[in-house]
């Protein structure tokens, strides 16, 4: 890791950034004392993408294969402590309360290593992690979860590292991830032209893209099915690189669906924004769509809720649909028409909850002493 290349001021702290509301008070304060106890807490928030990351150009570094850009929610948030723990045998990772073992475990303890050789403490830790989120159902808990797991472990193992090293750091957990750090919209950058593996490693993060004040959107969150999908979205992703005939020609319109999504916010054009996701998403189902064997993740009630959309469109509401790697449909609208949106998508599926989310806040630190 080179996290360590950055000092730490007051100034580069993770902040919650833009569509939170509020700024945490005494950001600072927490670090310093998350560092002298050698306990954490932070919060963060999953994020969606509206330009979408998938497929890896480096599995074990999680360098992706193109940029993606996506909005941090305010809701479905993951909170999560680590505490140091000087003498015990090993890590001990509770997930939602109760002990965790097997892949998932395993996956928190590999991050706390990288966390561990990155900083001059080697003790072992406590992570408890609570998600508000269902877990592997597509709603981006990878993403909330790694971001919260990275600025707690940074904070309680006194990582010197500033926001753009814990977007790096958070990205080795979950690439999505890196992302969650910041409020608002966030690109992450590929780094294609970083040069080698430690070139790219340094230079593959995320950062806020600006959007117009004016721009006031809604993610109406359809969950159709909360429970944990058949194919892992790190499976699904390796089995499109290596067999999809389309996959190449979509990361290469995705790059141009990046540069318009950038001027679409800029400009405030929600209509502009929604169209651009709406295939941008579409494309990558294809993709797996022409995986062999195929990855499909969209079922009967995902399509009700895409022709729900299209009806919205049709009597005029801009409404557009962007899917992850689950069934859940997502629809981006305006702010001021989301109450409409959610009651269509609830008539339209009367099983599915229906949450409408806003832009929310970055990760950041809630307790600086595991408490
Ligand atoms: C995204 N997804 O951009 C895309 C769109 C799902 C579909 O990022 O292997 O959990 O841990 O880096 O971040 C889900 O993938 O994958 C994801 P890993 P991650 O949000």
């Amino acid at each position: 890791m080179a996290t360590d290349q950055h000092t730490t001021t007051a100034t580069d702290r993770p902040r919650p950034g833009v569509g939170g509301g509020h700024e945490p008070v005494g950001q600072e304060q927490l670090w310093q004392r998350a560092q002298a106890a050698g306990a954490a807490t932070a919060v963060a928030h999953p994020n969606i993408a509206l330009i979408k990351y998938w497929g890896k150009r480096d599995e074990q570094l999680v360098l992706p294969a193109a940029d993606s850009l996506s909005m941090t929610l305010d809701v479905f948030a993951t909170t999560t402590t680590v505490r140091l723990a000087p003498g015990a045998p090993g890590d001990r990772v509770l997930l939602g309360g109760a002990e965790a073992s097997g892949p998932s475990a395993a996956r928190v303890v590999a991050f706390l290593d990288l966390v561990r050789a990155a900083s001059a403490v080697p003790h072992p830790a406590i992570v408890d992690s609570r998600n508000t989120v269902p877990t592997g159902a597509g709603l981006a808990s990878s993403a909330s979860g790694f971001a919260a797991l990275a600025v707690a472990a940074a904070a309680a193992y006194a990582l010197a590292a500033d926001t753009r090293g814990l977007s790096r750091l958070a990205r080795r957990g979950s690439g999505s991830a890196c992302r969650s750090l910041f409020g608002g919209f966030a690109q992450w950058h590929a780094a294609l032209d970083a040069g080698d593996d430690s070139g790219a490693d340094a230079a593959s993060f995320a950062e806020p893209v600006p959007a117009a004040p004016t721009l006031d959107p809604a993610l109406v969150v359809a969950v159709v099915d909360a429970g944990p999908k058949a194919v892992s979205s790190r499976e699904a992703m390796r089995r499109t690189v290596a067999t999809s005939p389309l996959y190449r020609p979509w990361v290469a319109s995705s790059g141009q669906d990046l540069a318009q999504m950038r001027a679409a916010l800029a400009a405030g054009d929600l209509p502009a924004v929604g169209e651009i996701a709406e295939r941008n998403a579409l494309g990558m189902h294809a993709t797996m769509l022409a995986a062999r064997p195929a990855v499909r993740y969209l079922a009967p009630a995902s399509l009700r809720v895409l022709d729900a959309v299209t009806q919205l469109r049709d009597g005029g509401v801009a409404a557009y649909a962007t899917m992850d790697a689950g069934p859940n449909v997502k629809v981006l609208c305006e702010r001021s028409q989301a109450g409409a949106v959610a009651a269509r998508l609830r008539e339209a599926v009367p099983d599915a909850s229906v949450v409408v989310a806003r832009p929310g806040p970055g990760a950041c630190l809630v307790a600086g002493d595991g408490r």
